[in-house]
């Protein structure tokens, strides 16, 4: 016979069952009877009222308990006739230091100091493991602790309060033994012979939801993503090429006028490439400017005044800002014959840095980039308001920074009203000329630009405090298909 009948026949002897009550009779799981009640109740042959019940589980830690005996007892049978060093003790049992404890207050054990060293010997002959008998109990059902004990395990993390919502049944309006085959759709046949004039159909249910669509699921940095390319490109911008993860030191630092004994291209700030460890392919005359701008300086800077080496530009990395793909971009303007640009990328660096909650060693940058003719801090100012206005920012603030490739550089801050703090949301300044002005770039262009990440917003967007729920293996993929579509300016 089908559960739900089954039910039904066992509710036609009694007033009232609970589905626990059914779920141990029947042997069947209790999700299994409460789908079948949801199915009878759909026909008004059942009604239910929601039951709380809270039993008390063991933990983990009290199911290894109940089996190998409490910590106090482990400690205690694990002491020789002879005693045994405290130390020693403390270091080869498990969990010794809370069950050397309460085999003290048990007055199981006692320290012997007058040899030494302490010695832990045994003061009873032998002992009653309580807490392993009651936790036996509970896993069998019995549970008769007294309250003051129950806290006590609770308090050791050995029992956890459960609760569980089950249903009180009663006989519905349609109450019967048998469930009327109701039909649920008018056919030709039906039609033709007239038995649709005796049938039962089922009556619509027009609050049932449609069935969701299966599909995929974006993830939320892409969501983010398309949201801050949307700005961009509504924004007049045009996607830089970025499909290179490595790149050289040269277009990933010395184009960028960064110096070679810069901290930030160390090996503990910088993942180098072991194979294919050089790049020697560079536009030659280029890289003679680049050499000569950071060892003897030009365009009217001192430079650097160092030794600069081939061999430090020609090793590979795993660049660390996007800020190279705009430099190999900028370059490749200049030498086509410059006219203003707006640029935009968005891709993964690498940094080899120390991880925590909200750092890991590749984060996806976000760059904005304006080449023009007079460009200064004020264009800048005004393309950062414009940009962050599209994010739902209204209010900015700036603060003096230092980056080696830009002069004035500026980090961004702006008032989150849904943290209510303020918050740094990125990095500016405007490209120095020892960096442009060896790509070829007329003396009167100037670029600005600006940084920041994809993480950072959508960990604040999702309300997610690790990085580890937004990448990565432990990430939760229930999060990844239901959290809601993604909307920066609100
Ligand atoms: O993204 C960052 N913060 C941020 C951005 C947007 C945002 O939106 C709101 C919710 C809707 C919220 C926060 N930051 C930059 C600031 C901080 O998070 C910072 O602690 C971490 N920064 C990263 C660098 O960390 C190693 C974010 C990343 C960053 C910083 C600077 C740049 C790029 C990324 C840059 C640059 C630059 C400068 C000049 C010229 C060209 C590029």
């Amino acid at each position: 016979m089908e559960l739900n009948e089954r039910i039904l026949h066992y509710l036609d002897k009694q007033d009232k069952v609970d589905t626990l009550k059914l779920a141990s009779e029947f042997n069947e799981d209790h999700q299994k009877i409460v789908g079948a009640v949801k199915s009878l109740e759909a026909l008004e042959m059942v009604v239910s009222d929601t039951v709380k019940n809270t039993k008390w589980e063991l933990t983990e830690e009290g199911q290894l308990v109940a089996e190998k005996g409490s910590h106090e007892a482990v400690l205690y049978h694990s002491v020789p006739d002879g005693g045994i060093a405290q130390a020693e003790i403390m270091k080869t049992v498990p969990n010794a230091k809370v069950g050397f404890s309460k085999a003290m207050s048990a007055g199981w054990i006692l320290i012997d100091k007058s040899g030494g060293a302490p010695l832990v010997k045994k003061k009873v002959e032998t002992i009653t493991d309580t807490v392993q008998d009651y936790l036996n109990e509970i896993k069998k059902g019995i549970d008769n602790l007294p309250d003051n004990v129950r806290n006590d395990y609770k308090k050791r993390k050995l029992l956890q309060e459960v609760t569980l919502k089950s249903f009180l049944l009663s006989k519905g309006p349609q109450f019967a033994t048998s469930i009327k085959k109701l039909e649920t759709d008018l056919t030709a046949e039906m039609l033709q012979s007239g038995s649709w004039k005796t049938l039962e159909f089922k009556p619509y249910n027009f609050d049932a939801l449609g069935q969701p669509p299966e599909s995929g699921h974006l993830h939320p940095l892409l969501k983010v993503r398309s949201e801050f390319r949307e700005i961009f490109l509504e924004m007049g911008f045009t996607e830089m090429p970025t499909n290179n993860y490595v790149e050289s030191s040269f277009w990933n630092f010395d184009a960028l006028f960064q110096p070679q004994q810069h901290p930030a291209r160390d090996a503990h700030d910088t993942f180098f490439v072991s194979n294919p460890a050089v790049t020697t392919k560079f536009p030659m005359d280029y890289l003679e400017r680049v050499k000569k701008v950071h060892s003897e300086g030009g365009y009217g800077s001192q430079g650097y005044r160092y030794s600069w080496k081939i061999e430090e530009a020609q090793k590979n990395l795993l660049r660390t800002h996007t800020t190279a793909v705009s430099a190999r971009m900028l370059y490749k303007v200049a030498q086509e014959g410059f006219r203003p640009q707006k640029y935009f990328s968005i891709d993964k660096v690498f940094r080899n840095e120390t991880l925590d909650a909200t750092h890991l060693a590749e984060f996806h940058q976000v760059e904005g980039v304006v080449a023009d003719r007079g460009l200064g801090l004020a264009d800048l100012i005004g393309v950062l308001d414009t940009f962050f206005k599209r994010l739902g920012f209204d209010k900015l603030q700036f603060k003096p920074a230092y980056n080696p490739y830009t002069e004035p550089s500026m980090e961004i801050f702006a008032f989150h009203n849904g943290l209510n703090k303020w918050i740094e949301i990125g990095n500016s300044g405007v490209f120095r000329p020892e960096m442009l002005l060896p790509m070829g770039l007329p003396e009167d262009v100037n670029v600005i630009a600006w940084g920041l990440s994809l993480e950072r917003p959508t960990m604040i967007k999702y309300g997610l405090n690790n990085i580890r729920d937004l990448v990565g293996p432990k990430v939760d993929l229930q999060m990844v298909q239901s959290n809601p579509i993604c909307r920066l300016d609100k």
